[in-house]
């Protein structure tokens, strides 16, 4: 039996990856870090799961990450811990730095001190936002790099020190590239995840308007539960190499933001230009999307559009398993229940309230 260790298993993709890797067979070991609301949403549904196990580590700390190492022994290893944020990352540049970059080496570091450099094959989370300030589009594994964040910077450093152990030590380790992916597991201040939720909300009378920052950016959207295959299928390959992944078709903040409120009902029709931009409801011309200089970046990677080319040739995978429009629908129908479950339970609670108030319930 095959044994994972995924850092970052309480995030999205560590959630999806270990989903996938229970279904081959694998016995899946995850780190955690201590907090103290215990509230972990996306794992919660593994608790008893015979071959899964969770252990406390932190990506700052090489004593947690050499102990666990030791009492798992890997035989692969899926580096998703991060500061994934990039808007965060100008406010936490050093923490970023730490975990981002820092981190990536004590996990190689920690595989190499602890024996396991030649049994060990270690996939890093590595990112589109590489590419920042574009040289070119759409980006392959040749296009040069120009990181335009803290984020970026430190992700790039994980990049080379990844490259640089697999050449020096003949390690097996690679790096995915991979473009933005979504899901309904998202955390609630990516871009997509805050307005399929608040297209749930503004349907559902919960919330009056979204705020956003620049529409303008164009973003390579893929479905998160599809890329997790290719984090695997990149460390079943005979030789080590680094792939970009991407779906090869780029749409608009704007672009999204309509399609998400279609799906829950709601027609946008967008006017102005700039931070005057503005969306109506077409059927009643009330106002539900305005733009807000909070969520604008000090530097903002704008134009993001990866070719998948080698990741189908030499993976076998299918960029396109689920398309943009499957992907927004998917996340809005999740918003729409998961609002109307919470309206619901609102509802309850108040009825409730009043009973006891009025003596009806003793
Ligand atoms: P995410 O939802 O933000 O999850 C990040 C995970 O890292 C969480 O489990 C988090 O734990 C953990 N973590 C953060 N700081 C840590 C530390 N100091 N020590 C140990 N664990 C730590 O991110 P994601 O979207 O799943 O992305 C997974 C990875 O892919 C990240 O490395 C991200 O940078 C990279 N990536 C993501 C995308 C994308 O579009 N999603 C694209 C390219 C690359 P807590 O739950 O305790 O906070
Ligand atoms: O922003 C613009 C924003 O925060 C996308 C991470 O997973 O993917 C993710 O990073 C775009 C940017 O994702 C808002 O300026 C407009 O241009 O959803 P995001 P990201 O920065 O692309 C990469 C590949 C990663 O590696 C990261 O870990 O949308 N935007 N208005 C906004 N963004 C946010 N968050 N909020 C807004 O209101």
């Amino acid at each position: 039996m095959k044994t994972a260790l995924i850092t970052g298993i309480t995030g999205q993709d560590g959630s999806f990856l270990a989903e996938f890797l229970l279904s081959k067979g694998y016995e899946v070991h995850g780190t955690i870090r201590r907090s103290s609301v215990d509230f972990r949403e996306r794992i919660a549904h593994f608790e008893g799961t015979p071959n899964f196990h969770l252990h406390y580590a932190d990506l700052g700390d090489s004593m947690s990450i050499i102990q666990v190492l030791n009492k798992v022994r890997p035989t692969e290893i899926y580096n998703l811990a991060a500061q994934s944020h990039v808007q965060v990352s100008f406010d936490s540049p050093e923490f970023t730095a730490d975990v981002d970059a820092t981190g990536v080496l004590r996990i190689l570091e920690g595989v190499r001190q602890c024996g396991l450099a030649q049994t060990c094959r270690i996939y890093q989370a590595s990112t589109s936002e590489l590419y920042g300030k574009v040289e070119e589009v759409p980006q392959n594994e040749n296009t040069p790099f120009h990181p335009y964040s803290p984020y970026a910077v430190a992700k790039l450093y994980g990049y080379w020190i990844v490259k640089e152990y697999r050449e020096a030590y003949n390690m097996y380790c690679c790096s995915g590239i991979l473009f933005n992916h979504e899901s309904e597991r998202r955390g609630e201040t990516f871009v997509t995840r805050k307005i399929t939720l608040a297209a749930a909300r503004i349907a559902q009378d919960k919330q009056d308007k979204l705020f956003l920052g620049n529409m303008d950016s164009l973003r390579d959207w893929g479905y998160a539960k599809d890329y997790v295959e290719c984090m695997w299928l990149i460390l079943q390959q005979e030789k080590p190499e680094d792939f970009v992944i991407a779906t090869g078709v780029q749409h608009s903040v704007r672009e999204f933001t309509e399609l998400a409120f279609r799906y829950a009902g709601i027609e946008l029709e967008f006017k102005g230009k700039g931070m005057d931009e503005k969306g109506y409801d077409k059927a009643t011309g009330r106002c539900l999307v305005e733009v807000s200089e909070d969520f604008y970046r000090p530097t903002d990677v704008v134009n993001l559009w990866g070719d998948p080319s080698k990741a189908r040739t030499k993976l076998g995978w299918n960029p396109n398993t689920t398309s943009f429009e499957e992907l927004v629908k998917i996340m809005v129908e999740h918003d729409m229940a998961k609002v109307a479950v919470e309206r619901e339970s609102e509802r309850v609670r108040t009825n409730l309230a009043a009973y006891l108030e009025k003596g009806i319930v003793k």
